[in-house]
């Protein structure tokens, strides 16, 4: 019983739900708009197939299924936020019929928006971007690939210098979508970033949580990368859509940095043979907002100062949390 999750879960948490959280917890299915897609389609496959008969009963289904998928990776936003949308009046339907069909429309409605914004936020990323510039990535991002694929549409040249991205090396991913886009990739190792962060016209990450005060939170090494690009002069641009937003921050919430397997680190018998040693794997870190340029959404850039009050506008000032009863 992991934290947040209650020893009396709900016995009709749907299979697919726990199939969800599964993939999510050891990530096969990973990276914040992703996440949200698969949380939201595991929610409407809950409410379509739970046995709950009456709508106080799915609805108990429902918030179960959320807090099991919740559960699983802590500092993604995009999964509360998709949560809170597809569950969103929950409390209204008086029978089951009812409260399947808007859970079922809402969900399908969010994968569309989500899908939709992430075009849009392509576009908006590509208007940053000019023929020949020489951009700098880390870790995978499907809103940094869709801001490079849209500025390949429209004609421009560009190369990309990718870092691996330890522990997991999700760089390797990111290298060879950019090549089948056509662009010129160059795979680095962490450690060489601030080599050649000089030589390039812009450092573009994603991001899994932007903070109130326009914090990014990124894959670890984002931070460390951004300041080397600030003391070069490099501008650091964010594609995260609103989606990556944190209500919560406003009320004065703090995003808890995931802490994955040391084995991810080092495998146990490295670890063995060097001794006595502690490993410490935080997955994230947390990009002060005087690093960054920009932050690119579906609803255009911003400066990081800007961020609250588009976060205001997209969530209010009282985030809902529909998975607590
Ligand atoms: P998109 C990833 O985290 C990376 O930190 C990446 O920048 C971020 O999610 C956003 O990804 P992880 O899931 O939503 O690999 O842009 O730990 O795809």
């Amino acid at each position: 019983v992991g934290p947040g999750r209650s020893a009396a879960v709900a016995p009709d948490v749907h299979p697919a739900v726990r199939e969800t959280a599964a993939d999510i917890d050891e990530m096969r299915v990973r990276g914040a708009a992703a996440i949200a897609d698969a949380a939201a389609a595991a929610l409407a496959r809950q409410a379509a197939e739970s046995e709950a008969d009456d709508a106080d009963s799915l609805r108990e289904a429902l918030r179960a299924a959320a807090r099991e998928l919740l559960d699983t990776r802590p500092t993604a936003v995009s999964l509360p936020n998709a949560l809170r949308d597809v569950l969103a009046d929950i409390e209204g339907p008086s029978d089951a019929a009812t409260l399947r069909e808007q859970v079922r429309e809402r969900a399908a409605a969010f994968r569309e928006r989500v899908a939709e914004a992430q075009d849009e936020l392509g576009r908006v990323g590509a208007g940053r971007l000019a023929d020949g510039d020489v951009l700098m990535t880390h870790c995978h991002s499907t809103a940094v690939v869709a801001c490079v694929a849209a500025a390949r549409e429209r004609g421009h040249d560009l190369s990309a210098y990718v870092t691996e991205t330890r522990p997991r090396n999700q760089g390797h991913r990111t290298a060879r979508e950019l090549v089948d886009l056509g662009v010129d990739v160059t795979v680095v190792v962490d450690g060489a970033a601030r080599h050649f962060v000089n030589d390039v016209d812009h450092v573009l990450v994603g991001a899994d949580t932007v903070a109130a005060d326009g914090s990014v939170v990124n894959k670890i090494g984002t931070c460390g990368l951004a300041a080397n690009a600030r003391d070069c002069g490099t501008p650091v641009t964010v594609a995260a859509g609103t989606l990556k937003l944190d209500p919560e921050t406003l009320t004065g919430h703090a995003v808890e940095i995931e802490e994955r397997d040391p084995d991810e680190v080092l495998a146990p018998a490295d670890r063995e043979a060097i001794g006595d040693v502690s490993v410490a794997n935080p997955a994230f870190d947390v990009t002060p907002p005087r690093y960054v340029d920009a932050v690119v959404t579906e609803r255009g850039q911003f400066p990081p100062t800007s961020v609250v009050t588009l976060m205001r506008e997209v969530y209010g000032t009282d985030p809902a949390r529909p998975w607590e009863a």
